[in-house]
């Protein structure tokens, strides 16, 4: 397939409520949309870094820069057989994954719709809807946090994860265990602790939780290998895990017992499929992460978590958790059994809102072989 155009849109998009991580609240969202064209068709990808650098170092900016000056020029007039070839094209590149996972998702949309096939089928997935939950942001109190979960609870979510940071932990958790006893819990800090604070975390052992997510340093490993050592409850590792290695090394290391997996944090949906099929083979539960993707990444995210070793639910919410308006005319919505439909049409199957795409677009580039 001969890479005869791209355009990048650096987006930013208002959300539906503040989300409020250890790292920040944020009322927008931004990420970078790519459009690549070749013989006839479009493919779309979504490169999801943010605005800020709190979650990746990687922004909208960095990422914008990665994309027009290295990656561009180097598939800009090429032929890029598959999702491998583009790897290999890139390699020179160190780093910059969410930047590279943008455009190979791209590449698999472009590869579907030539092939008439859905992404679902290329990577091999085997559910056709996937078990979902939902993220829920640091409140400004345990009451409001109550309140907002009972809420997506009534919306038909059955797994909830809370976001913690040190002094917003241990109450808050126990206090939405307390009050749904049976629900699937589980909460993420986002490396908001050192092994020292993270003592503070032992008592969450008590509250019959799936996981807890990233305790410590983003590019940690082995101190939370320590730190599971303390732990019933399986840690699970999102940041430090960011390639195929990083995740041998995790799970050699028994630092984890589970893990988050995001497209982009890895560098593309292959590597994320690899990082799957590793875990599978060790046995090791894995789940498909989210970074608040517009309807063009949730549905990569749909796809990638059909695959049969994605066996705890997603952070994968309907549309109408995170945007009123979205960029793709297809619209995302809960099942009542907690479950989100995979699209079945070519590539990605979906297609893009343009008034919505170019209301919502801040700058854009096009690029030409
Ligand atoms: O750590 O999982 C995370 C959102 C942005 C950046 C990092 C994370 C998240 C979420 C939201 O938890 C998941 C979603 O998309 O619903
Ligand atoms: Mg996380």
């Amino acid at each position: 397939m001969k890479i005869e155009q791209i355009t990048l849109h650096h987006v930013r998009m208002p959300l539906v409520s503040a989300f409020e991580t250890s790292f920040g609240r944020q009322h927008e969202r931004e990420c970078i949309l790519i459009l690549l064209r070749s013989e006839g068709l479009l493919g779309i990808g979504e490169c999801v870094a943010d605005q800020t650098p709190g979650y990746s170092y990687e922004t909208t900016g960095t990422a914008s820069h990665i994309l027009k000056d290295f990656v561009a020029p180097l598939i800009l007039g090429r032929e890029v057989q598959d999702a491998a070839d583009f790897q290999r094209c890139v390699e020179g590149i160190r780093g910059h994954h969410l930047a590279k996972a943008g455009v190979e998702m791209a590449i698999w949309d472009l590869l579907g719709q030539r092939a008439g096939h859905s992404l679902r089928e290329m990577l091999g997935g085997v559910q056709e809807k996937v078990r979902v939950g939902v993220s829920v942001g640091i409140q400004e109190t345990t009451a409001q946090l109550e309140q907002v979960v009972d809420g997506y609870l009534a919306d038909g979510y059955q797994r909830v994860k809370l976001k913690i940071k040190p002094g917003r932990d241990l109450k808050d958790t126990a206090a939405v265990r307390k009050a749904h006893p049976g629900l699937m819990l589980q909460v993420d800090a986002n490396s908001a602790y050192t092994l020292e604070t993270a003592q503070a975390l032992l008592p969450l052992d008590g509250l019959d939780l799936l996981l807890i997510e990233q305790p410590l340093f983003e590019d940690d490993i082995w101190d939370h290998r320590k730190l599971q050592a303390q732990l019933r409850t399986p840690v699970c590792l999102d940041e430090s895990v960011i390639s195929l290695r990083h995740a041998r090394y995790a799970l050699e290391m028994e630092a984890c017992r589970i893990i988050n997996i995001k497209a982009g944090r890895v560098g593309g949906l292959s590597e994320a499929a690899a990082i799957h099929d590793l875990c599978r083979e060790n046995r090791v539960p894995v789940w498909c992460g989210g970074m608040l993707e517009t309807g063009v990444g949730r549905a990569s995210n749909l796809a990638l978590a059909s695959l049969p070793g994605f066996v705890l639910p997603g952070d994968i919410s309907a549309s109408d958790r995170y945007y009123i308006r979205d960029l793709t005319n297809e619209r995302f919505t809960l099942n009542p059994d907690s479950t989100i439909d995979v699209p079945a049409g070519p590539g990605l199957g979906v297609t893009l809102n343009l008034p919505a795409l170019n209301e919502f677009t801040l700058t854009q580039t096009t690029l030409r072989a």
